[in-house]
């Protein structure tokens, strides 16, 4: 008989926290009334509140009230509108790709299963294993991909001392990566560091792209946060099923629509024919199954409410642009802010960086610094969530950045 002492799971470790989401519960144990969380890329008004987009909240108001609607399980690949709604949005409604029948999109948990489901499929489907993301990237990319059975590499992107895009190294490795080797792109608003190669720059890593046979894999988290207009964040995107090649692409309604926590999101594969799209799909179905079954109902019920019926759909962009707007807002109460107190350094940055997130510079030691002397919480990388400050909170985060660089090398 097993003996009633001691655990069979007494020689588990402690796992450390999460690196993003382990900084929202450091913020939340800490008893300070003056603590900011910029940690966590999560919008929050400019009264430091969650929002509820109020498209959201009719179109539950919808749902709730339509009796007819029922709780059944949803197909694997998920709800179909949702799914025919999703593409229209990332490739654009006059997509010849759509047209033809050559995407496949399935359902998934938001953009993080999207990006697994993806990459399951390609360890089981696809000839060549190897995965580059860029150096920095999200940090779950490398995780992720890494269980789904994939193999990590990474290719430069961005320049520390230009505080910008390191376009020739990314060219570079790019140009040595084994043909056929899977290239994970962020469609916008690249996270850690708010740079974005331009469309040119773009259309030179496309070419390198296809004529290596290099598989696209975008990873698209912020389509209307970066510019506060949907389609040109899809541009880049666009680019490439233009040409008629193939491509993946991950979407997430966790910021654009506010959705976080119902964890809605899709998978498209963009294929050369449309009976190569159907047994896509069908091997996309074998991934889904064993794993969750079927995605939930109700955050895709929403998305796909707000984008069939034109009127919600306006009111959703108004909304998306609000937000994108009070982000770009307090870049430049920022990079104020600093000029007014004389911070050394240059801060343009600030200003010139896409989306939610500041890539600041600051170092660790700096960053330790700002949360233990002011209880400012931020990923260690000197990454800020533009998104959780308000006007409010500008001026204590200027005062800290600035006794940080000044009194921290
Ligand atoms: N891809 C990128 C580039 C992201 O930044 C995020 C979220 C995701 C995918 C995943 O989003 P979901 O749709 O919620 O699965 N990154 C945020 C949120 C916190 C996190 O790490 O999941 C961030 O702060 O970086």
């Amino acid at each position: 008989m097993a003996s009633l002492e001691g655990s069979v799971f007494s020689s588990v470790v402690q796992a450390p926290e999460d690196p993003i989401l382990g900084v929202t519960v450091a913020y939340n144990k800490d008893p300070s009334p003056v603590k900011v969380n910029l940690g966590v890329g999560a919008y929050r008004t400019e009264e430091g509140k969650p929002l509820v987009l109020n498209v959201v909240r009719r179109a539950e108001q919808l749902l709730v009230n339509d009796l007819s609607r029922v709780k059944e399980y949803l197909p694997i690949t998920g709800l179909a509108d949702f799914n025919k709604l999703s593409a229209k949005l990332i490739f654009g409604s006059d997509s010849p790709a759509i047209q033809e029948n050559r995407v496949a999109t399935v359902q998934c948990l938001s953009g993080t299963g999207s990006l697994r489901v993806g990459g399951e499929f390609l360890a089981r489907h696809y000839h060549e294993r190897t995965i580059y993301i860029p150096q920095p990237t999200w940090g779950n990319h490398t995780k992720v991909f890494t269980l789904a059975g994939l193999s990590v590499k990474t290719y430069r992107y961005y320049d520390p001392a230009t505080r910008g895009l390191d376009f020739e190294g990314l060219l570079a490795d790019l140009s040595v990566a084994p043909p056929g080797a899977i290239v994970l792109l962020h469609a916008c608003a690249h996270n850690p560091t708010g740079v974005d190669p331009t469309l040119d720059q773009y259309e030179q890593i496309r070419l390198l792209m296809r004529s290596k046979g290099l598989l696209p894999f975008f990873d698209s988290a912020y389509q209307g946060f970066a510019s506060g207009n949907l389609d040109a964040d899809a541009q880049s995107v666009r680019l490439f099923v233009a040409d008629g090649g193939e491509c993946l692409t991950a979407q997430s309604y966790a910021k654009n629509m506010g959705l976080y926590g119902e964890r809605v999101g899709a998978l498209s594969i963009v294929c050369k024919s449309a009976d190569v799209t159907v047994r896509v799909e069908s091997q996309l179905k074998l991934v889904i199954r064993p794993m969750y079954s079927n995605p939930p109902i109700h955050g895709a019920s929403i998305v796909a409410t707000i984008l069939k019926d034109r009127e919600m759909y306006e009111e959703w962009t108004i909304e998306l642009k609000a937000m994108a707007d009070r982000i770009i807002n307090m870049r430049q109460l920022l990079f104020e802010a600093l000029r007014t107190r004389g911070t050394p350094g240059d801060w343009g940055h600030i200003i010139k960086q896409i989306g939610m997130f500041t890539f600041t510079g600051l170092n660790r030691e700096q960053v330790a610094f700002m949360t233990k002397e002011y209880h400012i919480y931020m990923t260690s990388d000197g990454r800020i969530s533009m998104a959780g400050l308000r006007s409010q909170t500008v001026p204590h985060l200027a005062d800290a950045i600035h006794a940080a660089v000044t009194q921290i090398q």
